[in-house]
């Protein structure tokens, strides 16, 4: 694929932890270095990924972006619509939970893990994408979980969906790439459509303890979910403010 390197490994602790040490020694964008197996896989806020061996695709995705620091954030935002966007194209009707889960039936299909790091060359990201593919029921690690394959009753070839989800992915960073301000604008319209959370009611959990309760109206142009609380308020909450966002109805 243009503008793409893949790395195969068949055990790491992480592959986000395998592609920063790339990028520290200078490892150029576009490389993507996949696991078989990840003994330390990682989610947000220290949370863990898990992913027994054989169901499940874990990569992770080296990018140096042009575009200033201040549109980043969209970064796990647009990898979640893109993926959700993959699957789609594969026949499941898969959605984003805002900022990055991807959905279907209500139920975690992917985790996405954007972390910005610094490197010799300038600061870079490092896109995680782990998506569960071939997990019997008794596989799943949580409650909320679900697999493709479980989905369709059918086998799923992991191979191919890597490609078409790279394929995606990147289409939708270069999309982003080009699109300067007015791209940020579309492609907040293009994400708060696809997205399952908007419309809906939520209770968002911060970092103090606290919670806000409310419907979610849209994301908006710096990608945040704009909240409008039980007692009227309009708020807008930053995915990297959040710990989560539960449905509420
Ligand atoms: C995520 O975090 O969903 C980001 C997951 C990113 C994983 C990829 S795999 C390749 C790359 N290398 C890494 O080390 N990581 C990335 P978060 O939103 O914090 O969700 C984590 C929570 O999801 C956990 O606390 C569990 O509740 C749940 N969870 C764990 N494993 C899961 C799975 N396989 N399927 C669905 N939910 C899972």
């Amino acid at each position: 694929m243009p503008g793409l390197r893949l790395e195969v490994l068949d055990e790491v602790g992480s592959t986000n932890q395998v592609a920063t040490e790339r990028a520290s020694g200078g490892a150029e964008d576009g490389l993507v270095v996949v696991a078989e197996r990840q003994t330390h896989g990682r989610g947000r806020l220290d949370r863990t990924w898990e992913a027994a061996e054989g169901t499940s695709l874990t990569f992770s995705l080296l990018l140096r972006p042009r575009a200033p620091a201040r549109s980043w954030p969209w970064l796990p935002l647009l990898t979640g619509h893109a993926v959700a966007e993959a699957l789609r194209a594969a026949g499941f009707e898969a959605g984003v939970k805002w900022p990055n889960d991807v959905m279907v039936e209500d139920r975690k299909v992917a985790g996405i893990l954007v972390e910005r790091i610094e490197t010799p060359d300038g600061p870079a990201a490092v896109v995680g994408i782990g998506l569960n593919v071939a997990h019997r029921a008794e596989e799943l690690p949580v409650p909320g979980a679900t697999s493709l394959e479980l989905l369709s009753g059918e086998p799923v070839d992991r191979t191919a969906l890597l490609l078409a989800l790279l394929a995606a992915v990147r289409g939708a960073y270069e999309a982003w790439q080009r699109g300067g301000e007015r791209g940020a604008v579309a492609l907040a319209q293009s994400y708060a459509a696809a997205c399952v959370s908007v419309g809906r009611g939520v209770r968002v959990a911060l970092p103090d303890g606290t919670e806000l309760e409310g419907r979610a109206t849209t994301v908006d142009p710096g990608g945040r979910l704009v909240v409008r609380t039980d007692d009227g308020r309009l708020v807008a909450v930053s995915a990297g403010d959040v710990v989560h966002v539960r449905p509420r109805d």
